[in-house]
């Protein structure tokens, strides 16, 4: 037994920061290409199994899955989706995504990924997890032994493990990124100026699949999560609680802002999630530093207005397990290429978010330039096939980075 002054010692190859979509697909390549890892995750296995949250995989992520054998119940249950829908004006106006593309998005919300990688990692390859850990320390992250420390909720001891590498995978709240010494990253935000009220609602869903609502009181989005849940978004001014948003008046609001001729009222019903998201980004620049590699939230946010974040994660995860099981097999320069290789594509998808957020928000901004502009793009995008096909590869993701 170790007192509390001595913590308890392991040592593996390793160690991976937070169970989300990064951190379970990392661990999940590393142990499949027999790298040693140790999984730490500051909440239980059921509280992260029931976070809802993001709903889109896309297509080239499910395909990267499948080849690890860790897609089987998403092609097996996913709801695949070719189209969405501009409401604006009181008119419809359906985008055919498939059409243009050949690709679609999988409807699959990130609870029942979660929950799937979880199994593959504990319950099928009986990979090393501890939930519920407190306290979670990274040490020596530009020496040759780093290690993470953390405290063990049930006994209280401190733990050590010392690793080759730390795979910082917390989120936009965890602790890795922190890590870092000032200034030898470089973090850059920015802000749309439009916060949203997040809200998954216990009615079926009111269209076929997801339903952009463009409209001078502000964005309104629907999306189909599954027959008896849907996902709605509501604009809502910068500063505003959820509170100040009532049942009545967010459905009051949201049959407001989806209305338009033929579409058929929405179906209300409970709301089981409200909170208010402010819509802004930031990116870590390089995503590595020393033998930590941040993956996910931890390095970027990007703000949910294109469904790009666990798609930017699941890209993240599979670049630099590939890197470290490459380091393992005496080639570096995976890793030395990962922060760059991966912020390719965080930057496209920024980009692309940052292009819609004013196509959703311009309407409402209250400035007639970016109204007028707004408008632009709007019917350029659905008058114009080379342009509609360019912001759909751009929607649905590509297989490969530009
Ligand atoms: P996660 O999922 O936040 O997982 C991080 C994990 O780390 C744990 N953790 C710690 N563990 C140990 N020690 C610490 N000190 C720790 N601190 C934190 C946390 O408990 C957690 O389990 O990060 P990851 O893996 O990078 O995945 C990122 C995605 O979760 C995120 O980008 C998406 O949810 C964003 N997002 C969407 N992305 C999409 O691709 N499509 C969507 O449709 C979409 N919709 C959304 C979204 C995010 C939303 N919110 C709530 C911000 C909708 C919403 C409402």
């Amino acid at each position: 037994m170790s007192s509390p002054a001595e913590p308890a010692l392991t040592r593996t190859s390793v160690a991976v920061i937070g169970a989300g979509p990064a951190g379970l697909t990392t661990a999940n390549l590393l142990r499949a290409a027999g790298i040693d890892c140790v999984l730490l995750e500051a909440e239980s296995r059921e509280f992260i199994e029931r976070r809802p949250r993001a709903g889109f995989v896309e297509e080239w992520a499910v395909h990267a899955l499948a080849r690890h054998g860790l897609a089987d119940r998403i092609l097996e249950r996913a709801d695949t989706q070719a189209e969405f829908e501009f409401r604006f004006d009181g008119e419809r106006h359906t985008f055919r995504t498939a059409e243009l593309t050949g690709r679609r998005h999988f409807v699959y919300p990130q609870p029942l990924l979660v929950t799937d990688l979880a199994a593959a990692y504990v319950d099928r390859a009986g990979g090393d997890v501890r939930f519920g850990v407190r306290e979670v320390r990274l040490h020596d992250i530009d020496g040759a032994r780093p290690a993470v420390s953390y405290t063990d909720p049930e006994t209280g001891a401190r733990h050590r493990i010392e690793c080759d590498f730390i795979a910082g995978c917390d989120g936009a709240r965890g602790v890795s990124r922190a890590a870092i010494p000032a200034g030898r990253t470089r973090l850059t935000r920015y802000d749309h100026g439009a916060a949203w009220l997040a809200l998954l609602a216990e009615a079926p869903p009111s269209a076929d699949g997801v339903v952009f609502g463009i409209h001078e009181r502000g964005f309104g989005a629907h999306m189909a999560r599954s027959p008896e849940v849907t996902r709605y978004y509501l604009e809502v001014r910068p500063g505003e609680r959820a509170e100040d948003w009532p049942h009545t008046r967010v459905w009051d609001e949201l049959q407001l802002r989806l209305a338009a001729a033929g579409a058929r009222p929405l179906a209300e019903g409970p709301l089981r999630e409200r909170v208010v998201l402010d819509m802004h980004n930031y990116v870590v620049e390089p995503m590595s530093y020393g033998r930590l590699h941040l993956a996910g939230d931890a390095a970027h946010l990007v703000a949910p207005i294109a469904a790009k974040g666990m798609n930017l994660a699941l890209n993240d995860a599979l670049l630099l397990a590939e890197a470290l099981i490459a380091h393992y097999r005496g080639d570096d320069r995976g890793l030395a290429g990962y922060s760059q290789a991966a912020l390719r594509r965080v930057w496209q998808y920024l980009e692309f978010s940052q292009w819609l957020s004013e196509v959703l928000h311009g309407a409402s901004s209250g400035d007639r330039f970016r109204a007028g502009t707004a408008s632009a793009r709007l019917r350029r995008l659905l008058g114009s096939p080379s342009a509609a096909k360019a912001f759909a590869d751009l929607y649905l993701g590509e297989e490969a980075d530009l």
